[in-house]
């Protein structure tokens, strides 16, 4: 057994390590400062009760990206430092954020322990590299992100810290091999188990869908698919899960192979950044070389979000939340016995409203994080669940599931073509998006971000429109004289949400003007940027009419686009003319 000693570290408090919409998120070179990683896992540890660190299991790791070695060896001598029993990390490091949540609910160590948290290390859909960002983010016993209750105290133990606790001497430990590594501290002994990345959540995805169907489409000559995963984690498991389990070519992975870096790309699944697909699939303004494949999926850093896409076919995250409830009793085992409820983040629009009315679903709007979800899902209140911002997931975990997502809509194309394989014509995934607006009527959906703004700028943006929302009649006459056309604001307000499950209330959860016609027009800022403020302004407008649903969205859209810009008087605060990403 290698012995190790406990040393306590003086240390100064940090300004702004105050957790995000998803845990703290900076760029590399201010985590390298010395003792900033360290003060806020100290923190962390302080935040947690007792028994949730002494003797207790946690899980480490993430999306591999640069610096996430150094962050777990950090941690590791942190953890055996604070009295944990037990470190578990995903070979290499490597775990997605719906994987560590997998491992968290599911794992049972060879002694029965059972993991009680764990530190995610990620920024998500943000670059990576020694100029890029890192983030870390703690996710609870419920496999879920820590609610505000924790992240609250996070933070104020933060602005406090004096000092933290670490094992100088302990070794590092090779995370490039599985197995245990066992040390004895002051207060006993301290394993650290490195394990397969892939194992626990291939194991879970296996109860949740029939594989063997989803092998027989993949099977299908006619049917052509291909999966990127922007260079992030989601490489291991498209791997192990499409090309090993289901039979998937090789050749439909594309950028498998996760890179620190991610080979210099932006590891965002959106019609902007994941280029490479979005030109496959036919989708690029220059058109597509060869025929597309029939569906296409990318995922982000730490492969929680993800994008479908069928033959020069865009589906939106909106829609495809709401397509993925309309089928998933039929198309899904796990939901064969019926939906518990479905839910939605504020800002995403209302196209799973109208399948939950329809289906007569218990229905729950949140504000946008995930951590919202997990109370209604631990409660039993929820199923399925979805953001505009490319998340789509369900209860079997507490975060939101790229793969999962992809698993889904490929059970759905399954189930829609189980008696047409052998036939001339498979039903496409345009084909179940139209079918689904010719039934529930299409929500016309575009988000413009406005990345990078000066954040004084953008809290002057938020603050007049929070202040034009006093006079309801002003803001119908500055309308009309932007357009004519547009319907009139009937409610203006800020969302707050109480959570029907603890009585929490989270208030100043974005701008909402909505109108007559079911338009919406929402204003909020980003919670997961690393410098400056990064504006979202979603833009939603609702046709029941079968004969007009198949417009062009971003000329939909145009009149309610131009009243959002001139009415939040966009270009006067932020000097931009143009927004960085449409989706
Ligand atoms: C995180 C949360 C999501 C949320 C998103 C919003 O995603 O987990 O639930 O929708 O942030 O981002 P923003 O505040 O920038 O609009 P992720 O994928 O970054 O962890």
């Amino acid at each position: 057994m290698v012995l190790f000693t406990v040393t306590w570290k003086e240390t100064t408090p940090f300004e702004g390590q105050k957790p995000g919409t998803s845990g703290l998120r900076k760029k590399v070179t201010v985590f390298k400062q010395p003792n900033y990683l360290h003060n806020f896992v100290q923190s962390t540890f302080n935040a947690l009760s007792a028994d949730k660190v002494k003797g207790a299991t946690i899980v480490v790791s993430g999306d591999g990206r640069y610096f996430s070695k150094d962050a777990i060896q950090i941690i590791i001598k942190m953890a055996a430092a604070n009295g944990v029993r037990r470190i578990w990390v995903g070979q290499n490091g490597l775990l997605s954020t719906p994987a560590v949540s997998a491992v968290i609910r599911e794992r049972v160590g060879a002694d029965g322990s059972k993991a009680t948290g764990a530190f995610i290390l990620t920024a998500s859909h943000n670059p990576g590299g020694p100029h890029e960002d890192f983030g870390i983010k703690y996710n609870m016993e419920n496999g879920g992100p820590a609610p505000e209750a924790i992240t609250d105290k996070i933070f104020a133990n933060t602005k406090i810290i004096k000092e933290y606790l670490l094992a100088e001497d302990l070794l590092d430990v090779d995370i490039s091999v599985i197995g245990v590594s066992s040390f004895d501290g002051p207060e006993g002994p301290f394993d650290v188990e490195v394990f397969d990345s892939t194992t626990d959540y291939v194991k879970l995805m296996k109860t949740i869908f029939d594989f063997e169907s989803i092998q027989k489409l993949l099977a299908c000559p006619k049917f052509t698919f291909c999966y990127d995963a922007l260079h992030g984690v989601a490489g291991i498991y498209a791997k192990r899960i499409f090309v090993e389990e289901l039979g998937a070519n090789e050749s439909s992975l594309m950028n498998c192979t996760p890179k620190e870096d991610f080979g210099g790309g932006h590891p965002d699944p959106n019609l902007t950044y994941a280029k490479e697909l979005v030109a496959r699939m036919g989708l690029s303004k220059s058109g597509s070389q060869g025929e597309p494949p029939e569906f296409g999926a990318a995922a982000d850093g730490d492969a929680d979000r993800n994008m479908i896409l069928g033959k020069r076919f865009f589906v939106t995250p909106s829609d495809s939340v709401a397509i993925i409830a309309a089928n998933a009793v039929e198309a899904i085992p796990y939901f064969s016995s019926g939906l518990k409820g479905v839910a939605r983040s504020m800002p995403t629009s209302a196209a799973l409203d109208v399948v939950a009315k329809n289906l007569n679903l218990k229905f729950f709007e949140v504000p946008t994080g995930w951590k919202f979800f997990g109370n209604l899902m631990d409660a039993g209140l929820c199923s399925i669940c979805g953001e505009e911002s490319f998340g789509t997931g369900s209860d079997h975990i507490r975060e939101k599931d790229g793969i999962w997502a992809v698993l889904a809509w490929l059970s759905i194309l399954a189930y829609r073509n189980k008696d047409k394989l052998d036939g001339d014509k498979l039903v496409t995934v345009e084909d179940i998006v139209l079918q689904h607006w010719a039934t529930y009527g299409r929500h016309y959906y575009t988000r413009y971000d406005y990345e990078n703004v000066d954040a004084g700028a953008a809290k002057e943006l938020m603050e007049h429109l929070v202040n034009l929302q006093s006079s309801l009649p002003d803001v119908n006459k500055i309308i009309k004289e932007i357009r004519p056309d547009v319907s009139s604001v009937v409610q203006a307000d800020e969302f707050e949400y109480k959570d029907p499950v603890d009585g929490s209330i989270s208030k100043h959860q974005g701008i909402r003007y909505l109108f007559e016609d079911g338009s919406r027009l929402v204003f909020r800022l980003s919670g997961t940027g690393s410098v400056g403020a990064t504006i979202r302004v979603y833009i939603e407008q609702y046709e029941k009419d079968p004969m007009k649903t198949g417009r062009d969205s971003q000329e939909a859209l145009a009149p309610l686009v131009a009243v959002a810009i001139k009415l939040s008087k966009m270009q006067e605060f932020t000097g931009r003319s143009a927004p960085t990403v449409i989706t």
